[in-house]
């Protein structure tokens, strides 16, 4: 590899639980990528913990980020993941007017899962991520956020190809190119929607486990760094879906609590090549 990609990764970073810019680092480094972080808020653990310790990043955000364009630092792609309030949105998309306009915007816009909202996400926020996300180039929503950005109702069966196609044309018009949707579940196994151009291509798997904190980090990593690599965006999330299941497998077999996060370390080496 004679270049490498410069990936700005704009998240919370969490001491312990494996979520956010503590797994997407090393995941984007061992495909070959440097990783840069840009931590929204620091936290002993994530959330899940009762006593999670949390330092808030974001009165901070404006100076860091600008020593990056004084500097004259460019980013290859940027990564979004959880924004913990109205004003992180606010900076990140007055960072991304000035920004180069080569660099791949690439958004995971949590907001919520199964039907429902995280606790801190308000109606303000999706108001605001609905504006933040045009500027996204690849957009990697769950059902729930897909349903939020588009003003419908969380449908309790797997929706019908035509639901989903009208949600992600309506985002397109305003955006992103470049959308997959993730979490749906059917005839016990998983289904992850790729849409591209207009059309659609669906990615299974087998289901394993339930959700894990932080899976969501580690499957937008490695969709981020096999795009970084060249590959389509279907290959992307096939081998980000895979890696995901087999990650959770591994976690099963190990045992380890549900709020740790996926055991993906000792399969980091499948990603080398
Ligand atoms: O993406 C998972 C995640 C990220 N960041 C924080 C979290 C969690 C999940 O609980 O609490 C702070």
């Amino acid at each position: 590899m004679l270049e490498q990609k410069k990936v700005a990764i704009f998240n919370d970073l969490s001491g312990f639980g494996r979520c956010s810019i503590s797994v997407m680092l090393p995941l984007l480094s061992v495909m070959g990528h440097q990783g840069v972080a840009i931590p929204t808020a620091i936290l002993s653990m994530h959330t899940e913990f009762p006593h999670y310790h949390l330092v808030d990043f974001t009165d901070e955000l404006p100076a860091y980020l600008e020593s990056f364009q004084k500097e004259g630092l460019c980013f290859d792609a940027l990564c979004t993941g959880f924004l913990g309030n109205e004003r992180q949105v606010q900076i990140l998309k007055q960072y991304l007017k000035h920004a180069d306009k080569q660099m791949k915007v690439i958004m995971d816009p949590v907001m919520g899962d199964h039907g429902h909202c995280y606790p801190t996400i308000e109606p303000a926020i999706i108001e605001k991520m609905k504006e933040l996300v045009q500027e996204a180039h690849v957009l990697l929503p769950n059902l729930t956020e897909l349903c939020l950005l588009c003003d419908q109702e969380y449908p309790e069966q797997m929706p019908d190809d035509a639901f989903l196609l009208d949600c992600c044309r309506q985002l397109e018009a305003k955006g992103p190119s470049q959308i997959v949707v993730t979490g749906m579940e059917q005839d016990g196994r998983m289904c992850t929607w790729v849409y591209e151009k207009g059309s659609v291509q669906k990615v299974w798997n087998r289901k394993i486990g339930n959700g894990r904190p932080g899976s969501g980090d580690v499957f937008a990593a490695v969709v981020s760094g096999s795009l970084l690599r060249g590959d389509s965006l279907v290959d992307s999330v096939q081998r980000a879906a895979d890696f995901v299941g087999d990650s959770m497998e591994l976690t099963l077999q190990m045992k380890t609590p549900h709020a740790y996060g996926l055991c993906f370390e000792p399969l980091l080496h499948r990603l080398m090549d």
